[in-house]
């Protein structure tokens, strides 16, 4: 077989892989690539129960796995495949650099294994909106009558769809909605959407990457090779510079979104109307209207943000504009991203934990007049003192949960010294029944409660959605001990 038929590696044949990670990608690619013929040990670091349980299933299916040492390459490794959230310098990847020894993502895997014909990819990524647009976009894609599936960083890894595409009997699809994230974008040189969207860019996982410059890079690389559209926010000019970079094919045009008056090769809002002015007839004078501002839920500047990209990608694909009204009226929000969660004594609780940085954080804090924000959790190398200082006038109090709450704190004395704080010395999970209660001491009526931590999880939870479901948890409690019924 040649190396277009399987994506193997230039000889036709995958040989010893070793794949880094025991997680989501790393089970996927370990699967997939022992189906294709590859010897393959799976390596990680942990030596828990989930990642037993895991080995002991992917043993019987004839993959060695290794666990409790994610560092020492195993002899006669010719290809590492890695989960995406191994950092470039780590000590594995360093052992296969000096062996000669290629390093690349299940999104890069996945790429090499599609068949002449496969599903385009339309590709999103940016620091934030990223799971909502692809969501939207699947849901656009859907209304059109296509045979689609958002997959990538959303959690249904890559490799899985692009192979059932080669079962037989496996219905084809005509297109994939994919989140990248900017860690599979980092491992993932040879991907070339058909178009792709940058959302935002505001620093987040800077201990990762290690610096802005480079966070930026990668998330540029969802350009490289566009063919149809490479779709920027207009409000943010670090995501146009992205398009000017990339190297495209010829023919494929800088689509930008805006949330006023869209230019020609823009889309924007008109008077409550959502408009394309770039895949039209005459863009110079005329524009179509696509949905209504009241289709986008939540209808929150940085979603109807969002709605336009996914728009935007849509309509490269060839999408008429009823298909993206419609699609939009169809999504249903993340039940994690400022999700009303109830009213209680005249106090309203919102749950957005997926706001796991400084920007998305911002983006909720600017939704509601009086807060009492719960906040806090793993950094990830962030700073708070801009965000905090923005918000300031908005803060009823603060309560702070989690590893790294000092740093909202000692942003909150310098900014905001009058805002009343509560510190939650704890991170077990107990913490977040807490914290509510705290902040429903410090809420008068009329008041938001907001679940926005401004940082990553998993000191406490399992993953943002734990947390969010603690939260609306631990306010059902507060209104079974006594206050009202909310929505
Ligand atoms: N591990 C080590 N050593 C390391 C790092 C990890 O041994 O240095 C092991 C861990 O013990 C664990 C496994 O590797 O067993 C985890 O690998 P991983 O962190 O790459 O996670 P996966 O379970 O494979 O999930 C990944 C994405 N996770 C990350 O990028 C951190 C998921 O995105 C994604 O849904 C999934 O692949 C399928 O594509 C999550 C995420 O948080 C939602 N993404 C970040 C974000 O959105 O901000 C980027």
């Amino acid at each position: 077989m040649t190396r277009q038929d399987t994506g193997a590696p230039p000889g036709g044949s995958w040989g010893r892989v070793t794949v880094a990670g025991l997680g989501v990608s790393g089970v996927s690619a370990a699967r997939a690539l022992a189906r294709l013929g590859a010897v393959v040990t799976v390596v990680d670091g942990g030596d828990g129960e989930r990642q037993r349980e895991t080995a002991k299933s992917l043993e019987g299916e004839g993959i060695t796995v290794r666990l409790g040492d994610g560092a020492t390459l195993p002899e006669a490794t010719e290809l590492v495949v890695t989960s995406p959230g191994w950092k470039p310098d780590s000590p594995l990847f360093l052992a296969a650099a000096e062996a000669g020894v290629d390093v690349v993502g299940d999104v890069e895997i996945a790429w090499r294994l599609r068949r002449p014909g496969a599903a385009p990819w339309l590709a999103v990524t940016g620091t934030n909106g990223k799971t909502t647009t692809v969501q939207m976009l699947a849901s656009i894609l859907t209304a059109a009558g296509l045979r689609t599936a958002a997959v990538g960083n959303i959690g249904t890894p890559i490799i899985d769809v692009v192979l059932a595409q080669g079962q037989e009997g496996a219905e084809p699809y005509d297109v994939l909605a994919v989140e990248l994230s900017s860690y599979q974008l980092h491992w993932a040189p040879s991907v070339r959407p058909h178009s792709a969207a940058v959302l935002n860019l505001a620093p987040d996982h800077l201990d990762w990457h290690g610096s802005m410059q480079a966070y930026a890079a990668d998330k540029g690389r969802i350009f490289e090779g566009n063919q149809v559209a490479c779709v920027y926010n207009a409000a943010d000019p670090a995501t146009e510079e992205l398009v000017r970079a990339a190297d495209v094919e010829e023919g494929c045009r800088a689509i930008g979104f805006t949330l006023g008056t869209p230019a020609p090769s823009q889309l924007g809002v008109v008077e409550g109307i959502l408009v394309d002015r770039a895949f039209v007839e005459n863009r110079h004078s005329s524009a179509q209207e696509l949905a209504e501002v009241s289709d986008v839920r939540p209808p929150a500047p940085h979603n109807i943000a969002n709605a336009l990209a996914a728009a935007a990608l849509a309509r490269a694909y060839g999408v008429e504009p009823g298909a993206v009204r419609d699609g939009l009226r169809a999504f249903s929000p993340d039940a994690h991203r400022i999700a009303h969660v109830a009213d209680v004594d005249g106090v309203a609780y919102v749950n957005d934990s997926k706001a796991t940085n400084t920007h998305a954080t911002e983006a909720s804090l600017a939704s509601f007049e009086h807060i009492v924000w719960i906040a806090g959790g793993l950094a990830k190398g962030a700073t708070f003192d801009e965000l905090v200082a923005g918000a300031r006038g908005r803060l009823r109090g603060a309560v702070l949960i989690g590893a790294d709450r000092a740093l909202i704190r000692e942003a909150l004395a310098r900014h905001a010294p009058e805002v009343p704080v509560v510190d939650l010395d704890r991170t077990d999970t107990g913490a977040m029944t807490a914290a509510v209660r705290e902040a429903s001491r410090l809420a008068r009526p009329g008041d938001t409660v907001l679940l926005a931590p401004a940082c990553a999880s998993m000191d406490m939870f399992v993953n943002y959605g734990m947390r969010g479901d603690a939260f609306a948890e631990a306010v059902r409690g507060l209104r079974t001990a006594g206050g009202e019924q909310g929505q």
